[in-house]
């Protein structure tokens, strides 16, 4: 399982003028308590110990997605049994941890209003568990003291060739509407962009492209994850399908 931790995010940080404002999140390891608050809301008790520069902006993507209001929590207090985020509390003593686990709770507290079924419940949580299980270690290769060093969206890959079967054949993946099936894919997903700019997903998945950019769009992803991270993956994603990205490479081969 990938960890962002320090050397990650200086490539963050250092990768491309968009993230800056995500590399003064993770330096202090603070979430700016406004920017990733959704201002509607079917509960006040849902508290987030999180930062910018790490991957719980995909848990405030949810909470944006779902209309749940989170507040940022103190990280001096953070409950996390390792001590590491994201991590979140709730009304009743309820601590969850692991952002699939928070990612299937949320989930759970928008089914109690009465948004999902059994039936959409079960597909959606074994995509946030395929994504953290199976998707992320394909994102993100790490050295054995667990520092990511590349990502295996640089060459084929079965399961991601699969992953774009499925989407050639409708735009999002549970039932063809917008879930937190597709928060959880498609957060790993975009890091990879954040973390590997250079990539080129197009020629070899030009569905997961589409899916991406259609993600990365979103209010929700651009209010949890910061307006310049948003305009970076949209515009990196347009120059994919465009073939720019692609023509940079020739050039600079000259
Ligand atoms: N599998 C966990 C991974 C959590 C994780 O590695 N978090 C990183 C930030 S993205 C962290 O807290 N690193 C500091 C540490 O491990 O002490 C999840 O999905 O929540």
């Amino acid at each position: 399982m990938v960890r962002f931790g320090a050397a990650s995010l200086l490539l963050i940080a250092s990768s491309a003028a968009a993230f800056s404002s995500t590399s003064n999140g993770l330096t202090s390891y603070r979430t700016p308590a406004k920017s990733n608050q959704s201002s509607t809301s079917l509960s006040m008790a849902l508290t987030l110990y999180g930062s910018q520069g790490s991957r719980s902006p995909l848990v405030n993507w949810a909470a944006n997605e779902l209309n749940l209001s989170v507040e940022a929590g103190d990280l001096s207090k953070n409950p996390h049994p390792f001590g590491q985020i994201p991590c979140l509390t709730d009304d009743n003593g309820v601590l969850v941890f692991e952002s699939g686990a928070i990612l299937n709770y949320l989930q759970s507290k928008a089914a109690d209003k009465g948004m999902h079924g059994d039936k959409k419940m079960a597909e959606v949580s074994s995509w946030i568990s395929w994504a953290n299980a199976s998707l992320d270690p394909i994102c993100f290769l790490e050295t054995p003291d667990g520092k990511v060093y590349d990502t295996g969206l640089k060459n084929q890959n079965k399961r991601i060739q699969r992953l774009d079967d499925l989407l050639s054949k409708s735009p999002f993946l549970v039932d063809g509407e917008f879930s937190l099936a597709d928060v959880a894919v498609a957060s790993y997903l975009l890091y990879v962009i954040q973390f590997f700019p250079d990539v080129e997903l197009h020629s070899k998945w030009p569905n997961i492209v589409r899916y991406m950019k259609e993600c990365a769009g979103r209010e929700g992803y651009g209010k949890a994850f910061g307006e310049r991270v948003q305009a970076f993956c949209v515009a990196r994603l347009g120059e994919m399908e465009s073939g720019a990205g692609k023509e940079k490479k020739l050039f600079g081969m000259f």
